[in-house]
């Protein structure tokens, strides 16, 4: 048998064919990432000129690689389905997010890689919802969605036979990963022609726009792809001055010298033309607006402690604006949330000293090449004090429940909410799934540990120093 083709290189493969569509589906999403990279060159050429530090090899190569993308599935065996599709992609579901409480009625999951170095080779991941039909009041509506969606599959008969085949065979040589890539793309595509009578997707639009978009088409088309950005503020006015209609806000976090967790933003939703086949060869039409482009800015993993702490300035800045985000007040949000977010520390030592944020460690020179061993610190402290070990933060890799309700409302015609919903529903989320989703936490605690372990190997001290 040939050699397998390793996961990463089929999510690069699925990425690169995924993007190659989406920005031959819409111009204006070409024109974002044009402009991304062009802001992302000035930002670079400026921070050399400043003499600031610039991102490493890797980073600059894959900086105008797509960083994620997201999907909305109707039903839990489509879910299931999804989850065969990224396994093969080594992309494993992790976190669950609740959007409930935001209002929308779907809860969610991102499909990623999970070790450092598979993220390096290639970042996409997935966010991927899915519909709690439990949560629509009309039960005559409820049943109605539901034998919609059990009509359609999203997945090609000849993409069925190389799931089978992968795991029979349990792995694909290069023509069956270029066939399984070029089937698995069928699923994510854009089909203007509703699977539904006009009347039918105004009734279904009518109780959620997002119900619309998910159950009245042929599969769970892309509804976005991101872009990385290295100075996301500069984006966000280089998106208004070409006329690209940016959402009011970045989402997220306000601008920091030490960024953190992640900040969003996107060029809303485009109203664009489907059609309906009305029967007896009549047809109808309608514009349809859910699909837009994205960038974000990635910083720092927080701990427990410092994500707490993330939340409640959150919430305190915009229960000061009383959850209004609107364009009047976009420059009064991004004011009241750099005034709330004053009180958390923005500089490394301070947020690794109180514990606030996830560090990679490294043995330093000074440490290596030091004279006496027994005269070394005792502790992890006292060690990076003394210079013997660096610290670097760890990158945030995950997706922040608040900003993605922010993301979903900017790009719905209407903020129709859901009346406020029922809690989370983990468990259900997770059969749907058939497979429990990972805790991000989990892996954010590894990677420091390893690091960690591996630079007091490399000084000759023992494991076990206290922090
Ligand atoms: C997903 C929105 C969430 C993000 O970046 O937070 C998301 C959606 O609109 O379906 O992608
Ligand atoms: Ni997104």
């Amino acid at each position: 048998m040939k050699p397998p083709i390793s996961a990463d290189t089929i999510r690069a493969m699925f990425s690169a064919r995924l993007s190659e569509m989406y920005r031959s589906e819409m111009p204006r999403y070409r024109a974002m990432i044009e402009l991304v990279a062009r802001v992302n060159r000035e930002t670079l050429a400026r921070r050399q000129e400043l003499g600031n530090p610039l991102p490493n090899e890797t980073e600059r190569a894959r900086l105008d690689v797509e960083r994620h993308g997201a999907v909305r599935v109707g039903a839990p065996a489509e879910l299931a389905m999804l989850r065969r599709l990224f396994a093969i992609m080594g992309m494993t579901p992790v976190d669950y997010y609740d959007l409930s409480t935001a209002g929308l009625p779907v809860h969610s999951t991102a499909f990623r890689p999970m070790e450092e170095e598979s993220l390096q080779r290639n970042p996409f991941r997935i966010f991927v919802s899915l519909l709690r039909l439990e949560l629509i009041d009309d039960l005559e509506l409820r049943r109605e969605i539901a034998a919609i969606l059990a009509r359609r599959k999203i997945v090609t008969p000849r993409c069925r036979e190389l799931l089978d085949l992968f795991d029979d065979a349990g792995g694909f040589d290069e023509s069956e990963a270029r066939a399984f890539v070029s089937e698995a793309i069928e699923t994510f595509r854009w089909r203007p022609k509703a699977t539904v009578s006009n009347e039918v997707y105004r009734k279904l639009h009518a109780a959620h726009p997002l119900i619309a978009d998910i159950a009245c088409f042929k599969g769970p088309h892309i509804n976005h792809l991101t872009v990385s950005a290295l100075d996301i503020d500069a984006v966000q006015r280089a998106l208004a001055a070409h006329n690209l209609d940016p959402k009011e806000v970045v989402e997220g976090p306000p601008a920091r010298l030490c960024p953190i967790l992640l900040r969003q933003t996107s060029f809303k939703a485009q109203a664009e033309p489907i059609s309906f086949d009305q029967g007896d060869g009549v047809m109808a039409a309608a514009a349809h607006a859910a699909r837009f482009g994205e960038i974000e800015q990635r910083g720092a993993a927080l701990t427990a402690k410092g994500r707490a702490l993330y939340d409640r300035l959150l919430s305190a800045a915009s229960a000061d604006l009383h959850g209004d985000a609107s364009r009047s007040t976009g420059a009064r949000y991004a004011q009241e949330l750099a005034r709330r977010f004053k009180t958390f520390p923005d500089d490394w030592g301070a947020l690794w000293s109180e514990g606030l944020a996830f560090f990679r460690y490294r043995p330093t020179a000074k440490g290596l090449n030091r004279s006496d061993a027994s005269k070394a610190p005792v502790s992890i402290k006292g060690l990076v004090e003394a210079g013997y070990l660096e610290i670097e933060p760890i990158e945030y890799q995950d997706f922040l429940p608040v900003s993605a309700a922010g993301i979903f409302r900017s790009n719905l015609t209407e903020a129709v909410g859901i009346k406020s919903l029922e809690r989370a529903n983990r468990r259900a989320f997770e059969d749907a799934l058939g497979a429990n989703v990972v805790e991000p936490s989990s892996l954010y605690e590894a990677a420091e540990a390893r690091a960690l372990c591996a630079s007091l190997d490399a000084l000759g001290l023992p494991r076990e120093l206290p922090r």
